[in-house]
């Protein structure tokens, strides 16, 4: 017989400004604190230890997602956008986008990128290290998906920096209501009404991610409107994401040389490396979930439509998981992070991400020596994602 044992219950902010700088020593304390934590400051539940955020995340039908996966929850409060069709939806709605995009974005499919994806590397890397110096953010993090991805999608050269403002809009807003929010907000209008507007049919490149969409509409599978939607999905999820991604690689090698001199010694290790990364400084920090009943968790009763904080950096660095968890180490198996989340809502675009991050890592493992840090790099906080502001980079040539 299972035990009903009283809720632990803290009074961390994981919005706060405090929190988000340094998660980390606040994620031990959560998963020290029980495998199920009330956060009595936002009334809602939080799970930080791994066998616990991976169970939630693959039982769909006890945690869904249609009630939005941010704070929000969308059945007490408007959305501040109509919900995505993929991302904030429950089967079998999510079931029939979800095939869409599987195979649009499937390995095989997202391979045909890589020749493309491979020179644009190499031209940016090669500019870069011939500079010297230049700004990891900037100049490489930000620049390289702001080419390619769009490309890869169809979408016009005109208006892109839209691109990131959007971005920041639609991670802040799975957080509460504050300072971050309404900054990421203050523009909104324009920022939303350019995106929408390259979601059209019309608005797309012939050959581009973007308009498979809508050939998903020709053979029946999805309607004009909804085909938009997911086009809104690849310019929401598509670039934040691998921006802070790719900032935090570049980040974790100038913090451990050795690491990256491994690497170049060894370009096999790069694909397991970006998995080590996403591991150990986790670009997406959390998800929501609302349940669909009453649920026991490790003898914690949790009641119907409350909203469950998935710590996925604080599984990454269970020491229930993994060995040293706070080591940065290339050489580990470090699949099994729920950076790409894992279950029926698993990162749709993660063969992309990874040949983002596989054509910039060896673009470098064959000119870089080392990254020397010129200057302490900023955060730029967000709710949802952690990465750099700036990150003042100096390359040692090979
Ligand atoms: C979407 C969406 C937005 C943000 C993230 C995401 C990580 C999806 O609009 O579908 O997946």
């Amino acid at each position: 017989m299972d035990t009903t044992i009283d809720r632990p219950v803290s009074a961390i902010d994981p919005f706060s400004r405090e929190f988000l700088r340094d998660p980390y020593p606040h994620h031990a304390r959560l998963r020290e604190a029980g495998p199920v934590v009330w956060l009595e400051q936002y009334g809602i539940w939080a799970m930080a230890r791994h066998q616990e955020v991976r169970d939630a995340l693959t039982d769909w039908q006890t945690y869904c997602s249609s009630a939005g996966v941010g704070l929000s929850d969308f059945r007490k409060e408007p959305p501040w956008r109509p919900p995505s069709i993929i991302l904030e939806a429950d089967p079998p709605l999510h079931t029939r986008t979800r095939a869409v995009l599987t195979r649009i974005m499937s390995p095989a499919a997202i391979n045909i990128l890589r020749a493309t994806f491979e020179r644009e590397a190499e031209s940016l890397v090669t500019r870069l290290v011939d500079q010297r110096e230049f700004d990891g953010i900037a100049d490489l993090a930000e620049a390289y998906p702001l080419k390619v991805f769009p490309d890869a999608v169809g979408i016009s050269e005109e208006g892109r920096e839209n691109l990131l403002p959007y971005g920041s809009m639609v991670f802040n807003s799975f957080g509460p209501r504050n300072e971050l929010f309404n900054a990421a907000m203050a523009n909104a209008g324009p920022v939303r009404d350019w995106i929408m507007s390259r979601c059209s049919r019309a608005a797309l490149a012939p050959n581009g991610l973007g308009i498979q969409i809508f050939e998903a509409v020709d053979s029946g599978e999805l309607s004009e409107a909804e085909a938009g939607m997911l086009v809104r999905s690849f310019l929401s999820a598509g670039i934040d994401t691998t921006v802070y991604g790719l900032g935090n690689a570049l980040y974790c090698f100038a913090s451990y040389p050795e690491q990256w001199m491994l690497l170049r010694e060894s370009p096999n290790l790069i694909r397991g490396a970006f998995e080590e990364v996403l591991r150990f400084e986790a670009p997406v920090q959390t998800f929501f979930r609302t349940t669909t009943r009453q649920v026991d968790v490790g003898g914690v009763r949790l009641g119907q439509g409350e909203k469950v904080l998935l710590f996925l950096a604080a599984a990454n660095r269970d020491p229930r998981r993994w060995d040293k968890p706070d080591a940065f180490d290339v050489k580990r198996r470090a699949t099994g992070h729920m950076t790409f989340g894992t279950g029926i809502h698993g990162c749709v675009g993660q063969a992309l991400a990874r040949l983002e991050s596989e054509a910039i890592l060896s673009a470098f493992a064959k000119r870089v020596a080392s990254f020397e840090l010129m200057g302490q790099p900023e955060p730029r906080l967000n709710n949802t994602l952690r990465g750099l502001d700036t990150l003042p980079l100096r390359i040692v040539p090979v």
